[in-house]
């Protein structure tokens, strides 16, 4: 399967919301009114986008509709040229979705040191795997540094996947200090010669100062060994949960340093305009999404992939 398949399989229930009402709503040879604008609101504020997004499509549809018959292909055209200007804002989450490995900040001269945090349960490990068979696939070496050390069951699910991928792994003893772990996991990487290093984390909220204090050190142990490390801090966010909690998630990215986001399970969730909510509430760029469970459901992040997959 091509990502933009995997895309359209990932964001079906968000479609169904948005793609039936289009179709609903506003009826081909009709006068399109308030009503059906309003109606339309609310589908769009159904998929998380917030309302100020959701306010802005409509505000559009209403300059440049309203009191006319309605001409679908125009409605469609103007609503889909809205979403891409949401979620393009500055340009900067413009991947090229045929490269998967165009959102990562690769060193060209040097090894590449990835940290992956998030809140508990969100899909770390998971995107971890997705995003290791990604690399090589496409020809890198990557190590493993299993840092969450919290649960040994943790450092299980890890090996096994590395263990699937072929990739090796630096673990720690349970409870070990998570930044030995991402210390050995960069001697690793430089003494084999591999091309990226990805550290897990346990799962963490933004008030455990604590649990903060400790992905720091992760942070200053790993710039310590490999310069301008870590190149890349992801952020996994679960998407089931919408743009609930999404103030928490922009405060740990600030406190994290994140540099781009991993969007885990969009496939499980009508609320795929968080996408949007997301673009318009934090600094950093939505990078890859999770649209399952399998190894490979996972895609870049494309505005117009996105806009498309949405079929309105
Ligand atoms: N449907 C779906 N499920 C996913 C996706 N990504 C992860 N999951 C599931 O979400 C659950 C949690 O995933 P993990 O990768 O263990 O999450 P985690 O953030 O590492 O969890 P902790 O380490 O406990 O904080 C697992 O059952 C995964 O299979 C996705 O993109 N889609
Ligand atoms: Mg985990």
């Amino acid at each position: 399967m091509g990502f933009f398949d995997q895309f359209r399989q990932g964001l079906e229930k968000t479609r169904k919301v948005l793609n039936t009402d289009v179709r609903d709503l506003f009826k081909a040879g009709e006068i399109l009114d308030e009503t059906q604008l309003e109606a339309f609101e609310g589908r769009l504020v159904r998929t998380d986008m917030g309302v100020a997004a959701a306010g802005e499509i409509v505000a559009e549809l209403r300059k440049n509709f309203e009191g006319r018959t309605v001409k679908l292909d125009e409605v469609s055209e103007t609503i889909n040229r809205k979403l891409r200007d949401l979620l393009e804002g500055d340009g900067s989450s413009r991947y090229d979705a045929e490269d998967p490995l165009s959102p990562l900040r690769l060193r060209a001269d040097g090894p590449t040191v990835i940290l992956v945090s998030g809140v508990n349960g969100v899909g770390k490990t998971t995107s971890i795997a997705k995003l290791s068979k990604l690399l090589k696939d496409n020809g890198k070496r990557v190590v493993l540094a299993a840092g969450d050390t919290f649960r040994a069951a943790a450092v299980e699910q890890l090996t096994l996947w590395a263990g699937r991928l072929g990739c090796e792994i630096v673990r720690g003893e349970p409870g070990a200090d998570p930044a030995s772990v991402a210390h050995r996991g960069a001697e690793r990487l430089i003494d084999s010669g591999a091309d990226v290093l990805i550290v897990d984390t346990a799962g963490r909220l933004q008030t455990q100062k604590n649990l903060m204090d400790q992905l720091d050190k992760v942070r200053r142990v790993l710039a310590k060994k490999v310069e301008g490390a870590p190149h890349e801090s992801l952020l996994v966010i679960d998407a089931t949960t919408g743009q609930n909690g999404l103030s928490q998630t922009k405060s740990f990215s600030e406190a994290a340093g994140c540099t781009g986001i991993v969007l885990a399970k969009l496939d499980g969730t009508a609320k795929g305009g968080v996408v949007i909510a997301i673009r318009r509430q934090m600094a950093i760029p939505v990078k890859y999404v999770g649209v399952g469970e399998g190894i490979d459901d996972f895609a870049v992040f494309n505005t117009n992939e996105f806009v498309r997959a949405l079929e309105i």
